[in-house]
């Protein structure tokens, strides 16, 4: 593990592949104030599945960093029910931005997973070494297996032709930009339109998914945004790096909080026709810890922002 500002992004060209997404955004947020260059290409003018659209733009663009949050992504229903899309998009989305880096010889490149990729039942909380010493939770090993191979192709480039490619791990995110579509969504942006819905109707309750015990790390997208900064510039080995807060809460408890932010008074109730996903999904967050970073926004602060911003959005949106 290499510590210490060894790679400086000042002047520098940066790639930020999905730059539309959540984390995209929040990284071109937090890119601003760092002297760089940043370049982008839009979904219609490159598919990232396509790999010769891809190696075309790359070559011509030749940027000198690359930054992939690009990815399929979704909450456990839209994982366990479209496997096709999230093992093939991923894959491809990975392969081709991985492998083009390397032909237009892209400095430093950090790729992007999560915490999915550990064993349902690895030990709490979850080290970096945890990676495949066992089964995945079914829900969603199609996203899980694509974004294992995402980090064994940083670590094969690396290894082989000696590219500076990195790999980070984080935990659940949250934010501004959230997908909020109840279907594909994550928890997070679900419990908070399914309250804020229920408070304009005056309804009796909300219903959550599964029995609401399982336990999950959440991390603001701004504080993920700037971890990854960090780790750029001062990280760089083979293994992966787990990005988190380091502490968990249930999704009862999630539900209960979300539901006094909103302001709806009415019950939670649970059905348990849906999945419950992974008992228990903390990371161990002491290696990024003892590099230097911590999360700052505490989880009450980082819903409050974000449910003024969906209120905000929804105003918007009606008027
Ligand atoms: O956020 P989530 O969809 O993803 O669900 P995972 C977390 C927990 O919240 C599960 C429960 O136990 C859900 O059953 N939950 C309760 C709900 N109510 C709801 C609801 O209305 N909507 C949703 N979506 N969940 C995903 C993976 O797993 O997390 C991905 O499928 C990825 O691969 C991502 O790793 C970060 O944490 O279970």
């Amino acid at each position: 593990m290499t510590e210490g500002p060894v790679y400086s992004l000042e002047g520098k060209k940066v790639y930020v592949a999905g730059h539309r997404g959540m984390v995209g955004s929040a990284l071109m947020r937090r890119l601003a104030s760092e002297g760089c260059e940043i370049v982008t290409v839009g979904r219609e003018a490159v598919d990232l599945r396509r790999q010769e659209q891809v190696e075309a733009w790359m070559m011509d663009e030749r940027p000198q960093t690359v930054f992939v949050p690009a990815a399929t992504v979704g909450g456990i229903l839209a994982n366990d029910t479209r496997p096709a899309e999230f093992l093939y998009d991923n894959l491809m989305i990975e392969a081709n931005i991985i492998h083009s880096a390397w032909s237009a010889g892209v400095e430093k490149l950090l790729f992007l997973g999560s915490s999915c990729i550990y064993p349902k039942f690895a030990p709490q909380p979850l080290q970096e070494s945890a990676l495949l010493t066992g089964p995945l939770e079914p829900t969603n090993e199609w996203y899980a297996i694509a974004k294992i191979a995402g980090v064994k192709l940083c670590q094969a480039y690396r290894r082989q032709y000696g590219c500076d490619f990195i790999s980070a791990m984080p935990t659940n995110l949250y934010g501004v930009g959230d997908n909020f579509d109840l279907q594909s969504s994550h928890v997070m942006p679900a419990l908070m339109a399914k309250m804020h819905r229920a408070k304009l109707d005056r309804a009796a309750s909300v219903t959550i998914w599964g029995t609401g015990t399982p336990r999950r790390e959440f991390l603001h997208v701004d504080d993920c945004a700037d971890a990854l900064v960090f780790l750029m510039k001062t990280y760089s080995s083979e293994e992966h790096i787990n990005v988190g807060v380091g502490e968990d809460i249930s999704i009862r408890e999630l539900a209960e909080l979300v539901r006094r932010i909103v302001g709806f008074e009415g019950e939670i109730v649970t059905d348990t026709s849906k999945p419950d996903g992974t008992p228990r999904k903390l990371m161990d967050v002491s290696r990024l810890t003892r590099l230097g970073w911590r999360a700052r926004t505490g989880l009450e602060e980082g819903i409050a922002q974000v449910y003024r911003w969906y209120c905000d959005r929804q105003l918007a949106a009606d008027a």
